[in-house]
């Protein structure tokens, strides 16, 4: 396979001025005809993508020409084209066996499109590539009461599109579907008809989404002066789907998890995402479509800002600190986990086989926490002149990560060189700090270092944004916040003062590094019980819980007593948003502490992890112990469920109460919990309690419950292995394959079944039979023939494999050879396991 280079960019030789497209659907026979019109620049052949399409006719302005097909390409000599003209085609493709749910497709017998990345290539033949812009005109002939497309409709199933756009925003939609319609009118005084569109019997289960669409369009007029503009703006459910979602111009199609919601079928982190992938795409409107990308190296450009930007959407509309620290966890959990091994790469890559290999942590969390370092070094009225200068330079055009940092520059007056480091390299700076009190003079000496990654040796200093401030040894802050840029390998700080005092270092997380400091209990103690940054208060307890699980896996020892009445002592207090104390209470993740281990030189044992985690809650709630049933209590939410941030934080309190409740009555309060629900949040709360204990009835019982509800059903799927005892883990996991409802070629349910070992019980997956390894790679091979992209970004539950014994090295290995040697491989997943063993 070919592998494409950022440094090889070149423009093509014709522009496209108008793209009128003429759908005729059949199930395995739809017609496409598509008339485009091209502008010459160079006098070249014109090359245009095009990929298991039957042509059936070609003429350039009306005459027939010869041309060349390949598997990949339609090639027309440039002898036989002039200045301007109209390509006319006809081709033939077959949605229903499209099972890679790239290009036009169907699920549930509904059309639908996914053309990001390059997904256009399959519904006809074009420059199928993000930097040919044009206007689209598209007419659908079907027999399904609805026909979408994107722009506004002109007659029934006609659409015109006046914003000129990429192919991967193209998108059509037809099938049985009703809608959910409601308005907004923009700062611009246009009356915007807002539709949800849903399988007949979901309508019930739009309401958030559109509340979510109202308040993300007024939030982008009030904080980023960005109005709609067209007539309407179409969401579409639909249940197969690749990705969370996708921000076609005026088309929005969503995987059916982040739209359909009620209290009954959904929990609070589903609502929050909903109300956040909601944004998210409907942002993408102006950072990613009025301004998009010239290639594909750019994703970033759209991706990292737009993340950035429904990170401060969540934050605004929910506690900021609690978003932040999600945000936080989630960056930790993928992307440094992603930076450390062997997939590690810049956040703007230089090299691709499969782009869609791309869609990472790195490019999307990393590229956002970018965003926020720059915002943190101009300052947020720098950051708003910036963007507005980038969308009046820019709109209507593809562009650079140059292009983006050109305007900081041009705005700020400053030089961004060093600054654009964090797209070139790859990895997590390791920022190590000792600290020093003589004389009254406290000095601080910060370090940086970026380990080698693959293609990358060396690493140059990056420009690190440290916000930071100093506490007392009684707790007074002796200095509050202020950012302190660090640009070369090493820094020394100085502060006049009485006393050593505490450092307080990254507050809210200000840049995505590994910070290593001498810190002791008792300072971290301080910090837990009296920082007034949020955000370290939390870090804090997060390394307290860490250094306690970590001498209980490597020498037994059980908590320290201190912490546990610093932990008591958060979870106790009212003042304190229950969210916060929630995110307080949970303990990092197996995979988190495996990779603690690694970092101090430990090889991980999953098992003996997931032991030391268990032993470790359990200490904490016999520490709690009388006081939980009334801190229980404390968090009911009476009244009709609200998916609000103050009960659903309650709710998030109450099931890690209820979790450790249920250490020490084996269930007893669970059940009455699971009895008295009456909302997902805390019914599936009470279920994994409920399974962690050993019950014998509940799962059945909640299957009979839901059985016809798939969303509901794929948490059934997903908390049956998650929860499953480790040795007892594939075996879970391969009976609930053969279950009637076990539908593996819809990746919602794939994921549940397969993510629920290889995410969500690590001691299972890394079982030292090598039994999770062979499952896993049993069912890539599986789906890699039908659904590539799914299959690839799936086998990244190998990617940890350097960390662990040689023996679970060996397993691992053994099933990555037997993927890459597979005879018919795609070239997604060979890229993915090539990468992965190289
Ligand atoms: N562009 C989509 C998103 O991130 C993913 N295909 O919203
Ligand atoms: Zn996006």
């Amino acid at each position: 396979p070919q592998t494409i280079y950022l440094k090889d960019y070149t423009p093509t030789p014709y522009n496209v001025a108008h793209v009128a497209l003429d759908f005729t659907l059949h199930p395995t026979a739809t017609r496409v005809q598509s008339r485009i019109t091209f502008t010459r620049v160079r006098a070249e052949d014109l090359v245009l993508n095009g990929e298991d399409l039957i042509l059936k006719s070609l003429r350039v302005d009306g005459a027939e020409v010869p041309h060349e097909l390949s598997e990949t390409h339609l090639t027309i000599p440039a002898a036989h084209l002039s200045d301007a003209f109209t390509l006319e085609v006809e081709v033939e493709i077959s949605p229903q066996t499209n099972t890679a749910l790239e290009g036009l497709y169907m699920s549930g017998g509904m059309y639908c499109t996914q053309c990001e990345a390059e997904g256009f290539r399959k519904i006809t033949y074009m420059y199928d590539r993000p930097d040919v812009m044009a206007p689209y005109e598209v007419t659908i002939h079907a027999d399904t009461p609805v026909q979408l497309s994107n722009g506004n409709p002109t007659a029934p199933g006609c659409w015109t599109d006046p914003h000129p756009k990429p192919t991967y925003l193209f998108a059509l939609v037809a099938g049985d579907l009703v809608a959910t319609t409601d308005h907004f009118t923009t700062m611009e005084g246009r009356e915007v008809t807002l539709n949800v569109y849903v399988r007949p019997g979901d309508e019930d289960k739009t309401d958030y989404a559109m509340d979510a669409l109202k308040r993300s369009m007024k939030w982008e007029e009030d904080v980023y002066g960005r109005p709609y503009d067209l007539d309407v703006f179409n969401i579409v459910a639909v249940d197969d789907f690749n990705m969370g979602a996708m921000e076609n111009k005026g088309l929005n199609i969503f995987n059916s998890k982040y739209v359909l919601a009620s209290p009954e079928t959904a929990t609070d982190t589903d609502y929050a995402m909903i109300e956040g992938i909601v944004a998210h795409e409907y942002f993408h409107n102006w950072t990613g479509n009025r301004i998009t990308c010239r290639d594909w190296f750019q994703l970033c450009l759209k991706e990292g800002l737009t993340v950035y930007r429904d990170q401060q959407f969540s934050a605004d509309m929910r506690s900021a600190p609690v978003q932040r620290i999600k945000d936080v966890l989630q960056l930790r959990a993928r992307q440094f986990r992603e930076d450390a091994g062997p997939l590690a790469h810049p956040v703007r890559p230089e090299a691709f086989v499969e782009i869609n290999n791309f869609y990472t942590a790195t490019v999307y969390e990393k590229g956002a926490e970018v965003i926020g370092m720059l915002r943190t070094l101009v300052g947020p009225a720098a950051y708003d002149a910036a963007l507005t200068l980038y969308f009046d330079r820019h709109d209507g055009q593809a562009c650079t990560i140059e292009d983006w940092i050109q305007v900081f520059e041009d705005s700020t007056g400053r030089d961004l060189s060093q600054f654009k480091r964090w797209y070139a390299q790859a990895g997590t700076p390791h920022l190590t700090v000792t600290d020093d009190f003589k004389n009254g003079e406290y000095t601080l000496h910060l370090k940086q270092k970026t380990k080698p990654s693959a293609g990358q040796p060396d690493k140059a200093p990056q420009v690190i944004p440290i916000a930071m401030g100093l506490i007392g040894a009684d707790g007074a802050e002796v200095l509050p916040t202020q950012v302190v840029e660090m640009s070369e390998a090493e820094l020394t700080l100085r502060y006049e003062l009485d006393a050593k005092p505490i450092p307080s270092l990254l507050r809210g997380f200000s840049a995505p590094v590994i910070l290593e400091t001498e810190q002791s209990e008792a300072d971290r103690l301080v910090l837990l019980a009296h920082d007034t940054d949020p955000f370290n208060r939390w870090e804090a307890s997060t390394l307290l819980a860490k250094s306690n699980l970590m001498a209980n896996l490597t020498a037994g020892s059980a908590p320290a007593t201190a912490w546990l009445d610093a932990l008591t002592k958060v979870i106790t207090d009212d003042t304190l948003d229950p969210a916060f104390r929630a995110l307080v209470l949970a303990l990092p993740s197996e995979d988190n502490l495996a990779n603690a281990c690694d970092a101090a030189g430990i090889v991980p044992d999953p098992t003996a992890i997931h032991s030391a985690r268990k032993a470790v809650h359990l200490a904490i709630a016999q520490h709690m112990g009388e006081a939980l049933p009334a801190l229980i209590a404390a968090t009911a939410t009476p009244g009709p469920y609200s998916p609000a941030a103050n009960d659903a934080a309650k709710r998030s309190l109450r099931a890690q109460l209820l979790r450790l409740q249920t250490r020490l009555d084996g269930g007893t309060m669970a059940r009455a919990a699971y009895d008295a629900a009456t909302n997902m949040t805390d019914q599936l709360a009470a279920f994994g309690c409920l399974l962690s204990a050993g019950d014998t009835t509940v799962a059945a019982a909640f299957e009979a419950q839901w059985r016809t509800d798939r969303l509901v059903m794929d948490k059934w799927f997903a908390m049956s292995v998650a929860e499953a005892d480790p040795d007892d883990a594939v075996a879970v996991a391969t009976a609930l394959t053969q279950h009637a409802d076990f539908d593996w070629k819809n990746p919602n349910r794939f994921r549940s079944v397969i993510a629920g070992m290889t995410a969500m019980n690590p001691a299972g997956f890394h079982h030292p039979s090598g039994a999770g390894y062979r499952f896993l790679a049993d069912w890539l091979l599986k789906l890699d023939a039908l659904n590539p992209q799914t299959t690839a970004r799936m086998s990244t539950a190998f990617e940890t494999w350097r960390r662990y014994d040689v023996d679970r090295q060996a397993l691992i290995q053994e099933q990555l050879a037997r993927i890459a040697t597979h005879p018919g491989l795609s070239r997604d997943t060979a890229e993915m396991v090539g990468r992965m063993r190289d």
